[in-house]
């Protein structure tokens, strides 16, 4: 029987619900330093989350609303500035502890680490920004946790696309077969898939509640604990309102058979 060896985590949405609250804000808020009247409202930043990356975020808005933006010669050079001030925003909200991790997430980190099992980051974000996520909701232990982070330009083709996933992969030695993904929209479900992996979306949000998710092998409102249990969305495999490693075992193994 196939052996599960790794976790691959997904960070933004996954890990913490970051996008409406933390990225939206930042992005505003690196607009605004540089003299731009550009709002991103909660609504528009949903349909912009089609576009992974934030410098590819904003170029699309600048392609599609502002094509002509006054005394900017060198685009790449303005969106990099106006992104570094983006991070440096969004790590300050994260240092502030303004953003906690989602329910069950640091107790299934835990469960893996006990039974010996490898952890992995496979995001699109920044990686300061996933550093600032985890040393100030967990702790500056918990980069030792994960054996690889596996983050944003480090691949040029961010998800959908699955090159993350292989590049977290490669580093840990590890084939598709050894690994599960945990994810929260379509195009990290579709990343984590194309590159073989069986991934489960633990949680769906505002953003995330109306896509497809047909390719998952249990979709979940939430990771879950034990005194607040999460609700199964799809997935025929026992559930009793916590994922736990069992429970990913269990998936594991059946997709392998
Ligand atoms: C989510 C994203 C990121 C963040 C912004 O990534 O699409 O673009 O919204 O991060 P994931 P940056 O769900 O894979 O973690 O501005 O640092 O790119
Ligand atoms: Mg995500």
């Amino acid at each position: 029987m196939r052996q599960l060896k790794a976790l691959l985590f997904d960070v933004d949405g996954t890990l913490a619900d970051t996008e409406r609250d933390g990225h939206r804000v930042a992005f505003n808020q690196a607009f605004r330093d540089a003299g731009l009247d550009w709002d991103w409202s909660a609504q528009l930043y949903g349909e912009l989350l089609a576009v992974t990356g934030g410098k590819e975020r904003i170029r699309h808005y600048i392609d599609r609303w502002h094509p002509l933006i006054p005394d900017v010669e060198d685009l790449d050079a303005f969106i990099a500035g106006l992104h570094r001030e983006k991070t440096r925003h969004y790590t300050a909200a994260l240092e502030r502890g303004g953003i906690p991790l989602r329910p069950g997430v640091l107790r299934v980190i835990e469960e893996a680490r006990a039974a010996g099992l490898m952890l992995g980051i496979a995001t699109t974000t920044t990686p300061a920004n996933v550093i600032a996520l985890l040393t100030h909701a967990i702790g500056p232990e918990a980069m030792e946790w994960f054996a690889v982070l596996a983050a944003g330009d480090v691949v040029p083709a961010k998800k959908p696309a699955p090159d993350i996933y292989t590049y977290a992969m490669d580093r840990l030695g590890l084939e598709p077969a050894d690994c599960a993904a945990l994810e929260d929209s379509a195009h990290g479900l579709h990343a984590a898939h194309d590159a073989g992996i069986d991934t489960v979306v633990v949680t769906v949000n505002g953003y995330t509640a109306n896509q497809d998710f047909r390719q998952a092998v249990l979709v979940l409102d939430g990771l879950g604990e034990p005194h607040a249990p999460s609700r199964r969305l799809s997935g025929a495999v026992d559930f009793d309102g916590c994922l736990d490693l069992p429970t990913l075992r269990r998936l594991h193994a059946r997709s392998g058979s």
